[in-house]
């Protein structure tokens, strides 16, 4: 390692210096139906994309990242540095949990796969050396403007320690094997796979280790959740990904006249899918899929063969998935609900209508 990869702390701020242009606003590019996402690996033009505030132009040459706080050694790091350090590929879904602003009834399909390429946080922290007390690694991107009614001068998130010295969690600056563009958060970005993508800062300048949850918008006001526990509600961070699936094949509106469908799609939480069922007849009786085993954290192809009813019309087939702890989907009312897709049953011989 060249023993200039670990760079002098920068004087306060001084990481926000390298921004040389602005679009600000809000900017969603939504995924394609799920229908269309049939490949394991999803290419850039097909990947979603959500920016809060509006996406900036870096400076790549001028580019440090600071790392400080509650550490021993502060530093800086350039991307020169970044890539002479080892680097490691890591395939994992990629889930936007969907706008904190709205209720999160409704499966959006903001999901795709994706490999990235980086430096693991966990690097970068060995050599910082954390003091005692350290329990979050905040995060902040170089993006500012106005969110929810909010004016803010950074995106800031936060992880847990442990997350943060996980081996799956990188400073990435690569995407399916090409550098990260301006949309997806370039030079470099946090990448935190089982999570959602809300934890994943773009633009990133700047890890600093702190004693407490980050003091942002994004930590304090937005991406919040209610979940129950032992009958109480608890108010906590979107963090792990829970189970979800979607159908690729058939797609919607497709007509079969064969007596059965061969069924596809993919699956995928924080901690893998360990079963997947199939109806056909609204949920009354479900037959399981053959689910491929987990790799890394990548989504999990599912696949069955269905027998279709002996009438003809239309035929809905839902999906619902179960994790390894045994947490599964609803069936409606939420941000996982199951996926259903309507085909046409045809008998042979008669004309579609
Ligand atoms: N700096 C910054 N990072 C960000 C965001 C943002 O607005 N600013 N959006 C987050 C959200 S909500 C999601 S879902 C992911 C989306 O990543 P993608 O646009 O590359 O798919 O980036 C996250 N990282
Ligand atoms: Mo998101």
């Amino acid at each position: 390692m060249n023993s200039s990869t670990f760079l002098p702390p920068l004087p306060e701020g001084a990481e926000r210096s390298v921004v040389v242009g602005r679009s600000p606003g809000f900017h969603l590019k939504p995924p394609p139906a799920p229908a269309a996402l049939r490949d394991v690996i999803t290419s850039d033009a097909q990947l979603f994309e959500t920016i809060h505030m509006g996406s900036v132009d870096v400076d790549a040459k001028r580019w440090r990242l600071q790392v400080d706080g509650l550490v021993r050694r502060p530093f800086s790091i350039d991307l020169d540095g970044l890539r002479r350090l080892p680097s490691v590929s890591i395939t994992a879904f990629h889930e936007c949990f969907g706008s904190p602003l709205v209720p999160a009834d409704d499966n959006l399909w903001r999901v795709g796969n994706v490999r990235w390429t980086g430096v693991p946080l966990a690097v970068l922290l060995e050599h910082a050396q954390l003091e005692t007390g350290a329990t979050h690694v905040w995060s902040d991107g170089l993006d500012s403007g106005e969110f929810g009614g909010r004016k803010m001068n950074r995106y800031r998130k936060d992880l847990p320690i442990s997350k943060a010295l996980s081996h799956e969690v990188l400073v990435a600056y690569e995407m399916n094997g090409a550098p990260l563009t301006r949309e997806r958060g370039g030079p470099v970005r946090l990448v935190v796979p089982g999570w959602f993508g809300t934890n994943m800062t773009k633009w990133l300048c700047r890890l600093s280790v702190q004693g407490r949850r980050a003091n942002s918008p994004f930590t304090t006001v937005w991406y919040n959740r209610d979940s129950e526990h032992e009958g109480k509600v608890i108010r906590g961070p979107v963090w792990a990904v829970e189970p979800n699936s979607m159908i690729t094949h058939p797609a919607p509106g497709d007509t079969i006249s064969a007596d059965d469908v061969k069924v596809k799609g993919w699956a995928w939480s924080n901690n893998g899918i360990s079963s997947l069922a199939l109806s056909t007849d609204g949920a009354a009786t479900w037959q399981l899929a053959k689910v491929r085993p987990r790799r890394e954290f990548e989504w999990q192809q599912f696949a069955a063969t269905l027998p279709l009813p002996r009438s003809p019309g239309p035929v809905s087939i839902i999906a619902r998935a179960r994790d390894a702890d045994g947490s599964i989907q609803p069936l409606s009312g939420t941000r996982n609900a199951a996926h259903s897709v309507q085909i046409d049953r045809l008998l042979p011989g008669s004309k579609t209508a």
